[in-house]
């Protein structure tokens, strides 16, 4: 199949999402057309089924901001037209879905049709995506595509409240990758962190206002006082000057370390005693199962699809969202004994397993070839395709 992909390529677990599951269907002999402004973070190597196509969006003195959209599905056209594209997989509804639906129709004017699949993953639906700017537009795009996956149940279900939506979704969750996701021998890292055997805890996110990153500060501070400990912050975003703000009002800084936006967290995790995750809303939470992966313990809120990826009481524990308290006793717990660690840690990684992208990418396939045949569309298999 050839297949255009369409996603957000800065650091976000959707941008991963859709690299990630590229990178696969590509090593099974598809062909897969990313189109975004950037290179995609994890588009790291090369594959002689990858293409990159960048969008260029001229600017002229008139733009207050540059017509992307406009930019992005011209550029799809373009993609469709030259590289025969069978399907377009966008993710994240805003704007991909619209712009997906305008360049289905300029392609119609060529004869061409070609299948649009979104794949909803989080603030297109919870958050912005919800607002009266854009709801309406939304609700259209996702009813007039031919497939709609959800990332979780409750995405699915937050989909239907929110939107003006009656159409089938189809729930395939997030996946990792548990050959490069998983606990690599890491002592120097930890006893470069940790002289005296402190533990480890673990936050990554894009810092937005969304991930509570206070609470984990909090619950931090808690652990701390009980358990000598070091708290690693991964990412960068709007967030990140009041979280250390709040570190050095609370005279943490010493045990706490800022390292922004870093490629082989699978190696931070590696050190790490517990994961925190304690957001407003989390439609799945990829960092989770990465970290889970690693061998890493999650406590997290009970917030959107968290309770689907992490066995409560087993891999992990999940409190009522800003519950500080509920969720520094579950990380006392799980760190009070060794052998109640080892027991929290084996259970995630094994969690994490069912996740697996060899589980999850052949359900994309399966969908993909669903929503092809329902189009009355003929295409060869991963073995037949060309390009
Ligand atoms: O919605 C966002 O915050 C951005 C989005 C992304 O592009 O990174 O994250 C969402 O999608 C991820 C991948 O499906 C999920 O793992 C995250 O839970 C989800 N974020 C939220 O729902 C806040």
């Amino acid at each position: 199949m050839n297949i255009g992909v369409v996603c957000y390529p800065t650091y976000g677990g959707s941008g991963v999402i859709a690299t990630e599951l590229g990178k696969r269907l590509a090593s099974e002999g598809h062909n897969i057309h990313f189109i975004t402004y950037s290179r995609p973070i994890r588009l790291d190597l090369f594959s002689e089924n990858i293409f990159y196509h960048e969008v260029r969006t001229p600017d002229y003195p008139l733009f207050e901001t540059r017509p992307y959209e406009s930019a992005l599905a011209s550029t799809m056209v373009d993609v469709a037209r030259y590289h025969k594209i069978d399907l377009f997989h966008v993710h994240y509804a805003l704007p991909h879905a619209s712009v997906a639906y305008l360049a289905k129709q300029i392609l119609h004017t060529y004869g061409i049709n070609v299948p649009i699949i979104v794949t909803l993953h989080g603030t297109d639906i919870t958050v912005v995506g919800r607002d009266s700017s854009f709801e309406p537009v939304v609700s259209f795009a996702i009813n007039q595509s031919d497939g709609v996956t959800a990332v979780s149940e409750f995405l699915k279900e937050a989909t239907y409240q929110s939107f003006n939506v009656s159409r089938d979704i189809e729930v395939i969750p997030n996946f990792v990758d548990t050959q490069r996701f998983h606990r690599h021998q890491k002592d120097h890292f930890r006893k470069m962190l940790t002289g005296n055997g402190e533990k480890i805890l673990i936050h990554t996110s894009n810092f937005r206002k969304v991930k509570r990153v206070e609470d984990v500060i909090g619950i931090f501070a808690k652990v701390a006082e009980k358990i000598p400990s070091k708290l690693i912050m991964v990412g960068d975003g709007p967030s990140r000057k009041s979280a250390e703000d709040l570190v050095r009002e609370l005279k943490l800084k010493d045990s706490v370390y800022f390292l922004g936006g870093q490629d082989a967290v699978e190696e931070i995790y590696s050190v790490g005693d517990l994961f925190l995750l304690p957001s407003e809303s989390e439609s799945f939470g990829l960092a989770a199962l990465e970290a889970m992966a690693c061998g890493v313990p999650v406590i997290a809120s009970e917030a959107g699809g968290l309770p689907e990826v992490i066995n409560q009481g087993k891999s992990g524990y999940c409190c009522t969202v800003g519950d500080v308290d509920c969720m520094a006793a579950n990380a006392l717990y799980i760190l009070s004994t060794p052998e109640i660690w080892q027991t929290f840690s084996q259970n995630a990684r094994m969690q994490a397993e069912k996740f697996a992208i060899e589980q999850i990418s052949p359900l994309y396939e399966r969908y993909y070839e669903k929503i092809l045949a329902n189009a009355g569309k003929k295409v060869g298999t991963a073995a037949s395709s060309t390009s």
